[in-house]
């Protein structure tokens, strides 16, 4: 697209938001100043980089087999790199615990500590990019079905002094960068089959949690993420919404409301408002669930254009940490990272650009058909124009150019990666 057609459309479209009292501009500084926390694990199907050997031990599984996966620090750190430069604003990296630089030598799980994070840390100053952090539970000998609920205390404990280290080494990326760095657990805990104990094992998550939070910091936050059901453990799962909801809220931590953990019917934006009343903040894992939590890439539907409203609705930007939560294997990853951090971009932007002020009067008059209406007109504003306007203003290529700069690198990197 040229760039006069850039900036006609987006003077037409300005001043068609304009009449409905839409402030454009604002909308876009506002949109520049969001930042995503961007998942390190598309970029390699969550393998991560200790040397442990083949660990087995399931809880999460990325599908597919594209050629060019990461497959060392370096190649995920370009590969990162590759991905910020390809879409506008200032982003975050999570990262797991596997993710260390371990430098060939074995570190388990209950070992690790900041120093194995230490590049990480200089990687993203040198590089302008806040650092997240998870834990990480699953893909371990000790996974099995429970690990933090698990009534085994050598496995507990295991587990519990994995998870205090991860908050230590937040602790420590959040100070270095002086900005909270933001901690997400989640562990698999689970049943396959009907278990008699229900109560038994959240009690047990709910000490181990107790333990893990002990040691109080003031450069993490920690966040705490439920799930409906994993793979082989179907029947329960100990970490359930219900109970980290009650977590959250009494003892003020926040709670992760990821997009795949759901049933596919209920829905997710109608819990920010409800979260933001009870708990501190809110920790977004955006994904996309097809038919289960298949954590297929974010495209620009309708449970993201909802969700992204909610937040801009109850003004909860401030207080809303939108981080992604995909892996698909089955095609370029990198594509894959601009696909998801573009159409979550996008949503925010139509959310931002809702004629918010002239709905609510509706409202409040009971003007119910014009309310409806106008919501209905909405949705096919010329945002797209704002849209292209904000990757002009940024340097980057307008609308569907970037495909060809993946595809770029994927003829001189990831496909030279065998
Ligand atoms: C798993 C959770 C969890 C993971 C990441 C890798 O169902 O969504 O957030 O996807 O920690
Ligand atoms: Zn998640």
């Amino acid at each position: 697209m040229k760039k006069e057609s850039v900036l006609k459309s987006y003077e037409l479209a300005k001043e068609q938001y304009a009449a409905l009292g839409v402030d454009v501009d604002s909308a876009l500084k506002k949109l520049q100043e969001i930042s995503i926390s961007v998942q390190c694990w598309q970029a390699d199907d969550v393998s991560g980089f200790e040397n442990l050997g083949n660990l087995g031990g399931g809880g999460i599984q990325a599908t597919g087999n594209y050629p060019g996966k990461a497959r060392n620090i370096a190649e995920l750190r370009s590969d990162i790199e590759k991905v910020l430069s390809l879409v506008a604003g200032k982003h975050r990296l999570s990262l797991h615990a596997i993710y260390g630089d371990f430098n060939g030598k074995v570190v388990d799980r209950d070992e690790v500590e900041p120093s194995h994070f230490k590049t990480w840390i200089e990687w993203a100053n040198a590089n302008g990019i806040k650092l997240d952090f998870n834990s990480t539970s699953f893909g371990h000998p000790k996974s099995g079905d429970l690990t933090l609920a698990n009534p085994n205390p050598n496995i507990r404990n295991f587990w519990i002094e994995h998870t205090k280290r991860c908050r230590a080494i937040a602790e420590e990326m959040g100070k270095d960068q002086e900005n909270p760095c933001i901690m997400n657990l989640w562990v698999h805990d689970g049943s396959k089959d009907i278990t008699v104990n229900r109560y038994k094992y959240r009690q047990i998550l709910e000490q181990s949690l107790d333990e893990i939070f002990q040691t109080e910091y003031r450069n993490m936050k920690d966040c705490i993420e439920a799930k409906l059901f994993g793979i082989a453990l179907e029947s329960y799962t100990v970490g359930s919404y219900d109970f980290y909801l009650g977590y959250g809220a009494k003892k003020k931590k926040i709670v992760t409301l990821d997009t795949g953990h759901f049933h596919l019917t209920e829905s997710i934006p109608d819990k920010i408002s409800s979260l933001l009343l009870f708990t501190p903040e809110i920790m977004l894992h955006v994904s996309r669930p097809i038919r289960w939590d298949s954590d297929h890439v974010v495209i620009l539907n309708d449970d993201i254009a909802d969700l992204a409203k909610e937040i801009i609705r109850a003004d909860a930007l401030k207080r809303t940490n939108i981080g992604l939560d995909f892996f698909d294997a089955s095609i370029n990853r990198i594509g894959a990272y601009a696909i998801g951090i573009r159409s979550t971009q996008k949503a925010l932007l139509q959310a931002l650009l809702e004629p918010i002020k002239q709905l609510r009067d509706y409202e409040a008059n009971g003007q119910y058909f014009e309310r409806l209406a106008l919501l209905e007109e909405a949705k096919t504003l010329p945002w797209n124009a704002v849209w292209n306007y904000f990757l002009l203003k940024n340097d980057l290529p307008v609308g569907e150019a970037y495909i060809e700069e993946i595809r770029n690198y994927e003829k001189e990197v990831t496909a030279k990666r065998k």
